[in-house]
């Protein structure tokens, strides 16, 4: 006989209290409140294959509440994932294995993104529900066909970036995209009603969503709620009503079962409660294996799927784009072409132009802006806007919803099939950071085209001139910051971006900038991170390190230095994290060891002096703005702020005096 969804769910229950207990850390509470509601959708509804949790046209399952971890990896495990194993979840939280304390994509095959930071799943799966029509609308139901599916706590959709997600999703009438809601009316500091009066279903209806409610506890109700939603052409939002700890007699219901183990009492009450087996981690035979053939469900549809990629006239075509690889062919010619005309250029201005060569040559680009297109130049003529009515489109107007589009971005990226690049100015980086730090932690190619980068952007004044980003931005783990000088440099910076397996950000400029990059050498010298772009002509004195705008200053600061028989190298150094993965002898030819007497290191950019310690060594000088900027023109404001030829060659050569460097 079958084995009843209760006693499935309950399955997901005790391994919840029991891994908890085990570790003496995590959440409880949120699995054993939406095991029922999971079951209805891993037994009936979401369409996989434990077998293979790459196939591309599987549905992808967001567990938006990361802190109920436990309630993935308990469905990973019973439904006969690989990993993690019956014996990696009595490791639950511990060092070295996948069952971290929040689910995290690169652990475990079957968790799709990296979520905790409350709101950011349910923002992430916006972007894979984007990707998914995109890919439908380009090879067609036989390829691609699937949905999104996202569990979410009351937090999720407290946090602010909720409305922007669900704005973007209703306005691309994501009909694909289904959200249950984990309505417990609990979070840490106790009932929701501390925090929130507001009508989120009312407010789910304002941004075009399909809402309905279902008992969450009941599988059979919860399925109903799917079909529903699944019959609905919008986005959906199904109000899940369940009991936080359900099955802990003396503690569901309350926040104390959110985040801590419940103590072996209330476990062993719970036991008695939900008729579980006596023992931890078990569980029983004839549960085990109903779940294991739900695991199973999607393989006939796997197995047709197969057919019909082996059929379609794309396939290898179809393969290659979701592998994700590309060729940066187009760059070559696209740099011969800048030498052959080379002219003053805004490096955002720049990279448009290399985009017109990039989007003609690869086709899984998927472009954006916060609503700045005309200033971050991230639309190219040869695509068209992504729309309700045209997924095939190749450009998203996110509207103002930096984070949002960010988040989003994150999903499609990890969705695969695509390479999104979004804009927004460079000082809005803050607004979208939470997602640029997901970006980098689960490593998704997302390229952030920031513009107006200093304030070279000038009178648009302080709040819109980045000061403290770029080093702030360059402080994080496994994000590539690219600050080009010229044409050449941005479109080499676009390549290695395309091809980078961590998410990159190009600081672009406002203003033009004239061509530093004069030697054609057919290597893209960006690649090394930092290179010398003028070598001294008398004894080498001095050494200019310079980003971005900054770089034709420092070559012009060079050339008075040489006119006084001062030599000054200049080194661009358009990504430092590129510089410090050169081996070390390269290092020491573009930064030689030595003190700052016998040469000294100078850093020019228009932003925090902080850090540039790293390269310029204590003792160096350090040129750049540590205050907020000023309302004017960009000319007056680089003038005020000292940041012109004349001026830093008085600073080195004043700074060489005072230091009796001779
Ligand atoms: C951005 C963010 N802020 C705060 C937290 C810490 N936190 C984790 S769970 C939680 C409460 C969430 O409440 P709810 O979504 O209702 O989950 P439940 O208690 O019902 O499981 C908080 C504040 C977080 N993970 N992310
Ligand atoms: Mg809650």
């Amino acid at each position: 006989m079958q084995p009843s969804d209760r006693r499935l769910a309950n399955a997901i229950r005790a391994l919840a209290m029991d891994a908890v207990e085990a570790a003496n850390s995590g959440h409880p509470g949120m699995p054993m409140g939406m095991a029922d509601a999971a079951t209805a959708l891993f037994t009936r509804h979401l369409k996989f294959d434990a077998a293979d949790p790459y196939w591309p046209d599987r549905d992808r399952f967001i567990l938006s509440a990361g802190h109920g971890s436990m309630l993935i990896y308990a469905l990973l495990y019973l439904t006969g994932y690989a990993r993690p194993t019956l014996d990696d979840i009595k490791h639950f939280r511990q060092l070295g294995s996948p069952t971290a304390g929040h689910p995290e994509n690169f652990e475990l095959p079957g968790v799709e993104v990296t979520t905790g930071p409350l709101g950011q799943g349910v923002a992430m799966s916006v972007g894979m529900a984007v990707a998914e029509r995109h890919l439908n609308a380009v090879y067609g139901d036989d390829l691609v066909d699937h949905r999104t599916f996202v569990i979410a706590g009351d937090g999720d959709l407290m946090e602010g970036v909720n409305h922007e997600a669900i704005g973007l999703a209703g306005n691309l009438k994501l009909g694909r995209l289904i959200v249950l809601w984990d309505d417990n009316s609990i979070t840490i500091d106790g009932s929701t009603d501390l925090s929130r009066n507001e009508d989120v279903v009312a407010r789910h209806k304002a941004a075009q969503w399909h809402v309905t409610k279902c008992d969450g506890l009941n599988a059979d109700d919860v399925s109903r709620a799917i079909e529903e939603s699944l019959a609905d052409p919008r986005p959906s939002l199904i109000r899940c009503r369940t009991i936080i700890g359900y099955g802990a007699p003396n503690k569901q219901g309350t926040a104390a079962t959110h985040g801590a183990a419940l103590g072996k009492d209330e476990v062993e009450a719970a036991r008695a409660e939900l008729g579980l087996e006596p023992k931890e981690f078990s569980v029983p035979d004839d549960v085990l294996n109903a779940w294991r053939a739900a695991g199973k469900r999607g393989a006939v549809e796997h197995a047709l799927w197969n057919d019909r990629l082996e059929q379609s006239g794309r396939k290898d075509e179809f393969l290659a784009r979701l592998n994700g690889k590309v060729s940066n062919a187009w760059l070559r010619p696209f740099v011969d072409k800048l030498f052959a005309e080379q002219k003053p250029v805004a490096t955002r201005k720049a990279s448009e132009m290399a985009l017109e060569a990039i989007n003609a040559a690869i086709p899984a680009t998927i472009g954006g802006s916060a609503d700045l297109t005309g200033s971050n130049n991230t639309k190219t003529k040869n695509i068209e806007p992504l729309t309700a009515e045209n997924y095939a489109g190749r450009y998203i107007y996110y509207g103002i919803r930096e984070f949002g589009m960010a988040a989003a971005m994150n999903g499609m990226a990890l969705h695969g099939g695509v390479i999104p690049y979004g804009g927004t100015f460079l000082v809005f980086t803050d607004y979208a950071r939470p997602a640029i730090r997901l970006s980098a932690l689960q490593e998704a190619r997302v390229i952030y085209v920031m513009t107006h980068d200093s304030i070279g952007l000038g009178e648009d004044g302080p709040t819109h001139q980045p000061i403290e980003h770029l080093q702030s931005l360059r402080a994080m783990p496994q994000l590539d910051v690219y600050r080009p000088a010229d044409a050449v440099e941005t479109a080499e910076c676009w390549a290695l971006a395309l091809t980078s397996e961590h998410p990159s950000i190009l600081a672009l400029t406002r203003q033009n900038l004239r061509p530093v990059r004069m030697e054609k050498t057919g290597e893209n010298l960006c690649a090394r991170g930092a290179y010398r772009l003028k070598d001294a002509q008398n004894g080498r004195k001095v050494i200019i390190l310079a980003t971005g705008s900054e770089v034709e200053i420092a070559l012009d600061a060079a050339e008075k230095l040489e006119a006084q028989g001062i030599g000054t190298d200049v080194v661009s150094m358009p990504c430092t994290e590129r510089f410090d993965a050169q081996p070390w002898d390269y290092r020491e030819e573009i930064l030689p060891d030595v003190s700052n007497s016998e040469i000294l290191r100078v850093s020019i950019e228009a932003g925090t002096t902080f850090g540039w310690e790293r390269y310029t060594g204590l003792h160096g000088l350090r040129i750049g703005i540590d205050r907020f900027g000023v309302s004017a023109p960009a000319p007056d404001a680089y003038d005020y702020f000292g940041l012109t030829p004349d001026k830093v060659a008085i600073r080195i050569t004043d700074f060489m005096t005072k230091r009796g460097i001779q």
